[in-house]
């Protein structure tokens, strides 16, 4: 049986030794130490051997497996490195091809006018406020001298959620909010940008939700020349400085006296042409001195301070800005539109 042994032994080296790749040296471990293995069978067949010949035999039994298992190990690393080493001969990498380009997105051209118009107001110490798009018929109406019977109500058909609450037709309630959070006539100097919601047609020019920004600053001595000047220099820096300003006389329920400002036509430089219908002027925001009732309301005293306010719509300056003719392109998320940015 010793003899026997020695010659599986040599066989299982030898075939070890020759082996060619991994697959191969698979199967002779499987050949010589599997369960089926002759070295198993032998093992199996220890318990009929004598008392004196089992402990002798059974040690070089286990010391043929480990030697084999040995072998085994070494040449597995040998036929590894061997086989990564033609891997690689075969295997080439062109470093001048060029690399994948991430694409990468970019902000909505509503947020970046949005941006630009924040930017100029916080450069001339404006704060930013927010408040919530679901407003109560108070703050969205009622503190801005639109009672409920009030026929300007006609023009803000909002979205009603109950009789009391509704989607906010315009971004003043922020402003209703941020005056009575204020006591002792304190100054306020502040921007509102934020989503409202109408109840209108969805055309070239008409959207039931859109992007507005409502200024609003009080003070003792606040006069209408400050008015005229805060926009004229918003103006300029929206549309050039060449940019003149137009007022014209308006009518709003929460500003008296109230003005609709118009901006010389940033197409044609004011000479006339379609954009501007012909007139060299476009309409661009609403504004006047803020109502004494407004601020009485708000707990403001109208005898000790007095304010102007204004609203605009950032759609509309998107689209003058982009040269845009169709207010809808904003909200289709068209990404052949919206990469052009
Ligand atoms: C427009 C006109 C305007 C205001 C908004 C305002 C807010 C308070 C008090 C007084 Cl709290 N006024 N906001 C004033 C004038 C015009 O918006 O055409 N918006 C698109």
């Amino acid at each position: 049986m010793e003899k026997q042994i020695e010659q599986i032994k040599e066989s299982a080296l030898a075939a070890i030794h020759e082996s060619k790749n991994l697959v191969e040296l698979d199967s002779i471990r499987v050949k010589f130490l599997g369960k089926k293995s002759e070295l198993a069978s032998i093992s199996k067949n220890m318990g009929k051997l004598s008392a004196e010949d089992r402990p002798r035999l059974g040690k070089i039994n286990h010391d043929a497996r480990v030697e084999i298992e040995s072998a085994l190990d070494k040449k597995k690393i040998e036929l590894q490195s061997l086989e990564l080493d033609q891997k690689l001969k075969t295997e080439s990498i062109d470093v001048t091809l060029p690399g994948r380009r991430n694409i990468r997105g970019h902000l909505h051209p509503i947020t970046l006018t949005l941006d630009r118009i924040k930017k100029i107001f916080l450069n001339m110490g404006y704060s930013i406020e927010e408040g919530p798009e679901i407003e109560t018929d108070y703050f969205n109406f009622e503190a801005l001298n639109l009672p409920k019977d009030h026929p300007a109500r006609d023009m803000q058909d909002s979205f009603y959620i109950t009789e009391e609450i509704l989607m906010r037709t315009q971004t003043s309630p922020v402003q209703a909010r941020t005056m009575q959070a204020h006591s002792n006539n304190e100054p306020i100097k502040m921007i509102a940008p934020g989503r409202v919601y109408r109840r209108d047609d969805y055309d070239a020019s008409h959207s039931p939700m859109f992007t507005q920004v409502e200024g609003l600053v009080i003070d003792r001595g606040i006069r209408f020349s400050d008015l005229k000047g805060t926009l004229e220099t918003f103006l300029k820096q929206t549309f050039g400085s060449k940019a003149k300003i137009r007022l014209r006389p308006s009518f709003f329920p929460f500003t008296e006296p109230s003005t609709e400002v118009d901006v010389s036509c940033v197409m044609c430089h004011g000479n006339g042409c379609s954009v501007c219908k012909g007139s060299g002027w476009l309409e661009i925001l609403g504004a006047g001195m803020v109502h004494p009732h407004v601020l009485e309301m708000s707990g403001y005293d109208p005898k000790i301070v007095s304010g102007f306010a204004f609203g605009l719509g950032v759609e509309r300056i998107a689209m003058l800005t982009y040269g845009i003719d169709d207010l809808r392109l904003f909200y289709d998320n068209d990404v052949r539109f919206l990469k052009q940015f």
